[in-house]
């Protein structure tokens, strides 16, 4: 008959809430590697990072009807999203203020599903025209917000807002691309729109981690082996098997060993000793262990 060996149960936790920066640039290395560059490339299109108030900042510019440039960034969905940058915006046209013919730039968003489908479209513009605002708002899944601009503004658009415009169900929301864009409408006035970005940050608030628990049998024979897993538990109810990316520790560490939750158990030579198995688990700035 096996000898047992009983094992402790002790829970010791510590966690805080933090945001996260997921994505940053503030274009000082000279380049836009961090981005797609995208948009009907046809005409005079331009995307470069020049000086301009002191700071490297990306620029995007075009100067030809029916042209558009521009950069681009996917994200995955997540609600507590949180967009910040500084932009200047400058448009001209001769087609008239009313005209369908418009020239205009500004930060957009467009929401995909997990199939990459196409769920809707919130843009930001300044525009040379009344006309894009009017036409594109007619569309339930389509939204275009007017934004005065021609100096230099700091913007911060939250995710959640940002879609509250449009008739789009977020759990349906897996992916969010990003942008900022110039666009001209045009059938031959001579038009131009410019839109110069520094300091792109987006943060997105990490889950709370509450507790990490460790799953597995509370005795093991000698000589024997044991799976233990270790999930976390985070505030909003949902949990996550962390047995992977947790550090494992057994003490006394000369009778047993453990690694990526796996016991392996030595000869004993009395009926009974405890030992003690240890998870630790760190996400974000949140350390949480637990001891059994
Ligand atoms: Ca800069």
């Amino acid at each position: 008959m096996r000898e047992k060996m009983f094992l402790l149960i002790l829970a010791i936790f510590t966690t805080s809430a933090s945001g996260s920066i997921i994505f940053s640039d503030d274009f000082e290395s000279g380049t836009l590697d961090k981005w797609t560059i995208g948009g009907r490339q046809k005409g005079v299109n331009i995307a470069e990072v020049v000086d301009r108030h002191s700071s490297q900042m990306a620029h995007l510019h075009h100067s030809k009807a029916s042209t558009e440039i521009t950069i681009e960034k996917m994200f995955d969905y997540d609600p507590s999203l949180e967009f910040s940058f500084d932009m200047e915006v400058s448009v001209a046209s001769n087609a008239g203020p009313t005209s369908a013919d418009y020239a205009m730039g500004g930060p957009h968003f467009d929401f995909y599903d997990s199939s990459e489908q196409a769920l809707g479209h919130v843009w930001y513009m300044h525009s040379t025209s009344s006309y894009p605002f009017d036409y594109y708002n007619q569309f339930s899944a389509m939204h275009v917000f007017e934004i005065t601009d021609g100096s230099l503004n700091s913007y911060t658009l939250n995710i959640q807002n940002v879609l509250s415009s449009i008739n789009v169900d977020p759990s349906s929301v897996a992916s969010v691309n990003f942008y900022f864009k110039v666009y001209n409408s045009g059938s031959g006035y001579n038009m131009s729109a410019d839109v110069w970005v520094d300091n792109v940050t987006v943060v997105c608030e990490l889950p709370t981690l509450e507790e990490i628990e460790i799953v597995g049998p509370n005795e093991v024979a000698e000589n024997f082996s044991a799976s233990y897993k270790a999930i976390a538990h985070y505030e909003s109810g949902s949990t996550k098997d962390v047995t992977d990316s947790a550090d494992w520790q057994v003490e006394p560490n000369s009778v047993a060993s453990i690694e990526a939750g796996l016991l392996t158990t030595e000869s004993i030579n009395w009926p009974e000793e405890d030992i003690t198995i240890c998870a630790q688990y760190t996400e974000g700035e949140v350390t949480a262990f637990k001891i059994i």
